[in-house]
């Protein structure tokens, strides 16, 4: 920690910019592990998977909440990378937007913010709940079933008033959950293209597979802007079937997103594909394809596994704002990635670890 701090004053802080500026659908994860695997069955969802409520998800919300034991959680897929991201920076290093409700759900996120250090400038809905993800626990497995509601009414506006915009012209690298894109693709261009007309990096996270399957236009368009492109093995691997590209493997996909075209052409895009207790494969541009091995953690310190990948994605980017090479990015990123898999929900341990 100690030795990432400093360079937090040093090299991270050039033109004295070093700040994160994060965007995704702001989320309350309501949790359940006991009668998790009966809902599972009940409304016909897969165990490991992330999806978007249809109508005959309507009741699950209500049914956890009345005759189960929830967890409540501050989450949203992008909102836990930056608050990871923010449990390494400096305080007040990283801001995060979208959109909430006025109400309780939104209150606990914004306490979960504060506490790391992270800001929320959200654009906040009036007759519009926060909106709310129930997250089935089996196992190592996780199911998430996505209500948006006001995440999905964040509008480009909000990027354009006076605070925003100095809070972009503040930043130095910004984050886009890929989840954003069901619904925010124009703002998340606005943010794409002042990251590249200002020369600075833009990180972008496939989020789940059903991303690249069936919002593939969107990812395109924004790819080109893409400095550093984050995903995991399946979603690599819809990546890969939606492209029609031959080659499914992490690698593959890897050394393909990488070599797209770039609007930033001055730097190799860096593409991260996790692979879970399997290495990690990093290409840059066409210049490199690296393998990193993850260090195994017993099966019995495995709390629960939701959020894992948006830590081990905060824990790179953390690094990477600090101007670290990529494999400390990616040594940082694993261990955030542990230490939030041995905690309930998209958290990490406190008192802090040293890293
Ligand atoms: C649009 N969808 C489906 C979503 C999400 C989401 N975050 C943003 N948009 N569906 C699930 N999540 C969040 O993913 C985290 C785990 O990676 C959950 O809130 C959970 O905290």
């Amino acid at each position: 920690m100690g030795r990432l701090a400093d360079l937090g004053s040093n090299r991270g802080r050039q033109n004295g910019v070093s700040k994160l500026f994060a965007i995704g659908n702001p989320l309350l994860d309501i949790s359940v592990t006991e009668g998790a695997e009966k809902l599972l069955s009940q409304y016909a969802l897969k165990s490991n998977d992330a999806i978007l409520a249809g109508p005959e998800h309507t009741a699950i919300y209500e049914q956890v909440r009345t005759t189960l034991k929830p967890l409540y959680l501050a989450g949203g897929a992008g909102q836990n990378t930056a608050r990871a991201a923010s449990y390494v920076l400096p305080a007040g290093s990283v801001v995060y937007t979208g959109s909430v409700g006025s109400d309780n759900f939104a209150n606990t996120l914004r306490e979960a913010n504060d506490k790391e250090g992270v800001e929320s400038a959200y654009y906040v809905r009036q007759d519009t709940p926060t909106g709310a993800c129930c997250v089935l626990i089996t196992g190592h497995d996780r199911s998430l079933v996505t209500n948006l509601a006001a995440a999905q009414e964040f509008s480009v506006d909000h990027l354009r008033t006076p605070q925003m915009k100095q809070r972009m012209d503040e930043a130095s690298h910004f984050y886009i959950g890929g989840f954003f894109l069901t619904h925010g693709i124009e703002s998340a261009l606005e943010v794409a293209k002042h990251s590249s007309q200002s020369g600075k990096t833009l990180a972008f996270n496939l989020s789940a597979p059903f991303i690249p399957q069936f919002f593939k236009d969107q990812v395109d368009q924004l790819i080109p802007y893409a400095d550093i492109v984050f995903g995991n093995e399946s979603e690599a691997e819809a990546y890969a079937q939606s492209h029609g590209l031959e080659d499914t493997s992490a690698k593959g996909v890897a050394k393909h997103i990488a070599n797209l075209s770039k609007t930033n052409s001055g730097k190799d895009r860096i593409v991260v594909i996790t692979q879970g207790a399997l290495e990690t494969v990093v290409a840059v541009g066409d210049k490199s394809l690296t393998s990193f091995p993850v260090s195994p953690l017993s099966k019995d310190a495995i709390v629960d596994t939701n959020g894992a990948g948006d830590a081990t994605a905060g824990g790179f980017i953390a690094a990477f704002v600090l101007g670290s090479p990529i494999p400390e990015c990616v040594q940082l990123g694993h261990k955030l990635g542990a230490l939030c898999i041995q905690q309930n929900g998209p958290q990490l341990p406190y008192p802090k670890q040293n890293l």
